[in-house]
């Protein structure tokens, strides 16, 4: 392959990269370079007029799967990402925060939510193939920070 060829491939995968860690319309899913706690993260969404994505089935799992997998920062041995789910309002009912829907389609890990101490109400994805959590839900404390997953309202 020539340099020009190369070149342009580089920049073509530069940009898959970008457009998957901003919000924008090329995507359904978004992965922002920020890092904050489960509120923060539905707030950064809201700001850009996207929302803490709704994982309602399993088409919409598989989608963020395969558009995390493609992000350069989570080729490592362990990724954590919010999603919208949380039983703040009610102990072990869990419910999409921005429209108010129980949680039905779920991926847990086995043996979560687990409310470890009392404390967990807030929905992440844990992604750590040496344990085989492949992008499974775990419930965590909410002041508790990582990067998240926004989706286009
Ligand atoms: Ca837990």
């Amino acid at each position: 392959m020539n340099l020009l060829l190369k070149l342009i491939a580089f920049a073509y995968l530069l940009s898959l990269v970008a457009s998957q860690e901003k919000c924008n319309n090329e995507n359904k899913y978004c992965f922002p370079n920020v890092v904050t706690n489960w509120i923060g993260a539905a707030e950064y969404c809201a700001r850009n007029n996207w929302r803490l994505a709704i994982l309602d089935s399993e088409q919409k799992q598989q989608q963020v799967e395969a558009q995390a997998q493609g992000v350069d920062a989570f080729q490592t041995a362990k990724v954590e990402l919010w999603i919208g789910a949380s039983d703040l309002a009610r102990e072990g009912k869990f419910v999409w925060h921005a429209t108010g829907s129980d949680v039905g389609y779920a991926n847990w890990i086995a043996g979560k939510p687990d409310n470890k101490d009392g404390h967990e109400h807030c929905v992440h994805l844990w992604y750590e193939p040496s344990r085989l959590f492949k992008w499974y839900w775990n419930d965590v404390v909410c002041g508790s920070t990582r990067r998240f997953v926004c989706e286009k309202v």
